[in-house]
């Protein structure tokens, strides 16, 4: 008998069946035994009723064993049937059990656990309802930023993780061997998606990146996944301001689409992104933290301190009904080599950072395009030019005025499910003190 899948036994009433999957719970009740299974494809009741020999080979299953079974699909009584759920009107009557293999679990997943010992036993934990649900919307947005891309003829790239110095020119780095040399870890694929602007116009590239930062926050990994976009011919910083808008309401159909369920489970909020997204500069935006928001010491400062981004975000929401801001113009003293200067503002860049929940989840902005001007961007951070030769080439061979962006995955998972920690948002989360198990000191 050919598998079917567990969505589709409501249309099988009447017939004899085979289902592989897990058991998500058992309950033995005399000389009968009560069953979830699930699969893929969801969940359904099974049941051992009148037959000896069956109960007999089921003694044994506990919770994660996985089974394929020969079945009866039977309408449920009608007392019992659940309109809301799928497979509410059927349950599989058990006719034979196959063991493929057991499971010896620590503890039940739907205790309430703290997140080192969920992250030590991540395998095992990863099979809650909730950090699926939290996987799944991940994939989502993953996916609702290569469609919304993909649809203004973005080419997807890959983009090297072995890079021969700190791409950023500032971030920290972790080295690795490499033969004879040392070689490291790429921060960004910031260089190489400016690279391929020259190469198709309009790139994204979706990886790991590494960050050797010490610190550990509620915001912070060691190692991330970057949704990265660049694009060329763009008049300034707000034509990519305009993409990332596009990008982030694909982002919200896509989720609330196509992971309608998780959402709910997880009691994520709706999103905010309304048609025009609140933008201001930095000293605006320092100039509303001391005259509206009760802060001291903002103006003037070069950055904002992260309580400053929860202000913000908290405002613009109550205010402006609007879960996103951009803030532009940090000053050329706060931002990489490659970030475009305004010419009617010297001294501050054509670059933002949008906030979003309460955090940073994206920057980007306007690029140095013109080949002297890049290189005047890399003397004035003191870098040397003659490190960044192979990068250069690119805009000596045809580079037109580009921007683009990096959005960061788990904050933005992190925050669209309003999870705590940015470590919740990342499968197997790297810490200064953590690869996959605690490390010793
Ligand atoms: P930046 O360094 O600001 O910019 O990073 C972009 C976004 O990446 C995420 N992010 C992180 N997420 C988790 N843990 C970390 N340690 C971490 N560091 C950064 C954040 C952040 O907004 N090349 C530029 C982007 C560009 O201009 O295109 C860059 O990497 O969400």
């Amino acid at each position: 008998m050919k598998r079917t899948m567990i969505k589709s036994l409501s249309e099988k009433k009447g017939q004899e069946v085979k289902i592989k999957g897990w058991v998500d719970t058992v309950r033995f009740q005399g000389k009968m035994a009560f069953f979830d299974f699930r699969d893929v494809s969801g969940k359904v009741q099974g049941i051992i009723f009148g037959k000896p020999e069956v109960l007999e080979s089921a003694k044994e299953l506990r919770a994660e064993w996985v089974v394929e079974l020969d079945g009866i699909i039977n309408e449920r009584p009608e007392k019992n049937i659940n309109k809301d759920i799928l497979n509410g009107d059927v349950e599989i009557e058990i006719t034979k059990i196959q063991i493929l293999s057991g499971a010896e679990i620590p503890f039940d997943l739907n205790d309430e656990l703290n997140l080192d010992i969920s992250l030590d036993n991540r395998p095992y934990t990863l099979k809650s309802d909730k950090n699926k649900a939290i996987f799944k919307v991940q994939a989502e947005i993953v996916k609702a930023f290569r469609n919304t891309l993909g649809n203004f003829d973005f080419t997807e790239f890959q983009a090297p993780k072995i890079v021969g110095g700190d791409a950023e020119g500032g971030a920290e780095v972790y080295n690795i061997e490499y033969f004879k040399n040392t070689a490291s870890l790429a921060t960004s694929p910031q260089l190489y998606k400016q690279i391929m602007v020259g190469v198709f116009e309009k790139v994204y590239s979706i990886g790991n990146v590494f960050r050797a930062e010490k610190h550990s926050t509620s915001r912070h990994l060691n190692e991330y996944s970057s949704l990265d976009f660049e694009m060329g011919f763009i008049k300034d910083h707000t034509d990519i301001m305009d993409m990332l808008a596009e990008v982030m309401r694909g982002i919200k159909k896509g989720v609330e689409e196509n992971t309608k369920d998780e959402l709910k489970l997880l009691q994520a909020e709706e999103l905010l992104i309304p048609d025009k997204i609140p933008t201001m500069k930095l000293s605006e935006a320092q100039v509303l933290l001391e005259e509206k928001l009760g802060f001291e010491n903002a103006v003037g400062e070069p950055d904002l301190e992260p309580e400053h981004e929860r202000a913000l975000c908290d405002y613009a929401k109550k205010e402006l009904k609007s879960d996103l801001i951009f803030v532009t113009h940090y000053p050329v003293s706060k931002r990489p080599f490659y970030t475009y200067e305004d010419e009617d503002e010297k001294g501050f860049t054509k670059s933002f950072d949008a906030l979003f929940k309460g955090v940073e989840i994206v920057s980007g902005g306007q690029r140095r395009h013109d080949y002297d001007n890049l290189i005047e961007g890399l003397k004035m951070k003191g870098l040397n030019p003659d490190d960044f030769k192979f990068y250069l080439q690119a805009f000596k061979t045809g580079m037109p005025p580009h921007g683009g962006i990096g959005l960061g995955l788990e904050r933005i998972t992190q925050k669209i499910l309003g999870l705590k920690n940015v470590k919740e948002a990342s499968l197997f989360p790297r810490e200064i003190n953590r690869i996959d198990t605690l490390l010793s000191e």
